[in-house]
């Protein structure tokens, strides 16, 4: 099973290009490492796979191992063809009393117990039989002389009486078990058997075999005598009709420890499709591996894949404080105060002497840039900005407009309409009487907000509120614009700027600390 390497859930650009990118260097290094994620790629990743056209991580919701992780038995799947005796042996092998059977689509059709099996031979019943010429040679060692027919279906009669009796008693359509009798071989051949098993190995001639092909009749000879050939024939019929329906079958996707198996059973495993992928026992179960994980971006639990209690925690690289995991064993940690954990990664590739590639170059300097803001952030060191500069060397990209672009469209508004961005945030206000409304978006593309400023002021006017704000925060430029429905000077006021549709307030980003305070105290003196 290959190390799955991922990021913290709810994943981030960091997250996700750390994951490719690290398990891109431990291939490098030999390992066999793919990246997953806990959630789906945001936009902004998203931005970056696209413009260096790298797959979006695995999806996966947990890291407990699921059925299809187990070491599933896919030879011995029976179906509806198969033959009472394949059944008993596997019953036989598996050490169980029952055995689940798929249809001719391969889909799980139900189960054959022994006491059917048991049942049916006993009675005795068969005067007919429904077989396959594979099941008669499987099961009799036999080997196919002329194969007119897979499906063989009809009454069985052993030929040991004379000539007169066997005209008298054979029809055309009867599977004969007989000797080396070539008069009576013939004759069924001339009268259009539906199979003739020749025992003892039998040989006919080349003459005889032209002839059964001629009249549609199969020809199978067998190493055994008659009576052994007569006793086993009936084992060799069909499953199909001692197919009982069973609601035994467990989802190939069901998690393995959440499993209770009866050690006297043998389970059929079921995809999507409900096609029997293969054949599980609680000894399997048992033998239940744990994932190898490689944890990037995060190390706390409360961030991490359900279950990794119960997986093999092999690595971390990380650059958060430490978030108090416990492992069994030892393991590789490697944390490091910096505003990435892609620019851990950098060095990673710089210390094992591994080229990056250009595309690797481009996610790992666009998770530099988004976990610092380019920069801006305080988290940023210079190790940071050293691997973005040679980053973006490798990846062959202007960092700042790079960075600027996947902002952009990683804040872009454009699939909301003017009511769902003035509402994707807000909170009302009452301020000396007046009802207030402020709502806060943040978006790096602030020019197509400007753009309908006239449609937005329309539907601001038009609200119930005394007063409404949206502030439109621009994060890289650590401000907010704001369009309003007040007076300009109750804006012009509470933020200290000349008010005016638009406006930009410096060093405005948050509500609860700035926009609230500033307008109760300039609503109070209007
Ligand atoms: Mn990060």
């Amino acid at each position: 099973m290959s190390i799955l390497v991922f990021g913290h859930k709810n994943p981030d650009t960091d997250s996700i290009c750390s994951s490719i990118a690290y398990a891109n260097l431990k291939r490098a290094l030999g390992q066999d490492a793919v990246a997953c994620a806990l959630g789906e790629v945001r936009k902004e990743a998203e931005y970056a796979l696209n413009y260096f056209k790298v797959d979006a991580p695995k999806l996966i919701d947990g890291v407990k191992a699921q059925v299809k992780d187990l070491c599933l038995d896919t030879e011995n799947i029976l179906n509806v063809s198969s033959s009472l005796l394949e059944a008993y042996n596997l019953m036989n092998n598996k050490g169980v009393e029952a055995v689940p059977v798929a249809d001719e689509e391969g889909k799980f059709a139900g189960c054959v117990s022994l006491k059917k099996i048991a049942e049916e031979l006993l009675h005795q019943h068969f005067k007919t039989i429904d077989t396959t010429i594979t099941n008669i040679c499987k099961n009799l060692d036999g080997s196919v002389v002329v194969n007119c027919s897979e499906k063989i279906s009809g009454r069985v009669f052993t030929l040991s009486f004379d000539m007169e009796t066997v005209m008298e008693t054979l029809e055309s359509g009867d599977i004969v078990i007989v000797g080396n009798r070539f008069e009576a071989i013939e004759y069924a051949i001339d009268n259009k058997a539906a199979l003739i098993i020749l025992t003892s190995n039998t040989e006919i001639s080349d003459e005889l075999k032209a002839k059964a092909e001629n009249n549609g009749v199969s020809v199978i000879t067998v190493p055994t005598n008659n009576y052994k050939t007569s006793n086993t024939i009936n084992h060799c019929a069909c499953i199909e009709s001692l197919v009982e329906a069973c609601d035994c079958a467990v989802c190939e996707c069901a998690y393995a420890e959440d499993l209770d198996l009866c050690e006297k059973c043998l389970y059929p495993v079921v995809n999507a499709e409900e096609k029997v992928v293969g054949l599980l026992s609680a000894a399997d179960v048992a033998k239940l591996p744990k994932k190898d994980v490689i944890l990037v971006d995060h190390n706390e639990y409360g961030q991490s894949a359900d279950g990794l209690e119960s997986a093999n925690l092999l690595e971390i690289v990380d650059h958060h404080k430490l978030g108090g995991m416990k492992t069994d064993l030892p393991l590789s940690v490697r944390l490091m105060p910096v505003g990435c954990t892609c620019t851990i990664i950098y060095n990673m590739y710089k210390e094992n002497n591994v080229e990056i590639p250009t595309e690797i170059a481009g996610l790992l300097l666009s998770a530099i840039l988004s976990d610092t803001l380019i920069f801006k952030s305080p988290t940023t060191t210079e190790l940071d900005k050293q691997a973005c500069e040679d980053l973006a060397k490798i990846a062959g990209v202007d960092m700042e407009k790079y960075g600027m672009d996947m902002f952009k469209y990683g804040t872009s508004l454009d699939e909301y309409s003017i009511e769902e961005i003035v509402n994707m945030d807000f909170k009302k206000f009452d301020m000396s009487g007046k009802s207030v409304g402020i709502g806060q978006v943040f978006t790096l593309d602030i020019d197509s907000i400007f753009a309908k400023q006239d449609q937005f002021l329309d539907y601001i006017n038009s609200t119930d509120f005394d007063l409404l704000v949206l502030a439109v925060t621009d994060i890289i430029k650590e401000g907010s614009y704001l369009i309003y429905k007040a007076p300009d000077a109750v804006i012009s006021e509470a933020f200290n700027v000349e008010g005016a549709q638009g406006v930009f307030v410096e060093g405005c980003v948050s509500r609860k600390k700035q926009l609230v305070p500033g307008l109760t105290a300039a609503v109070k003196n209007m």
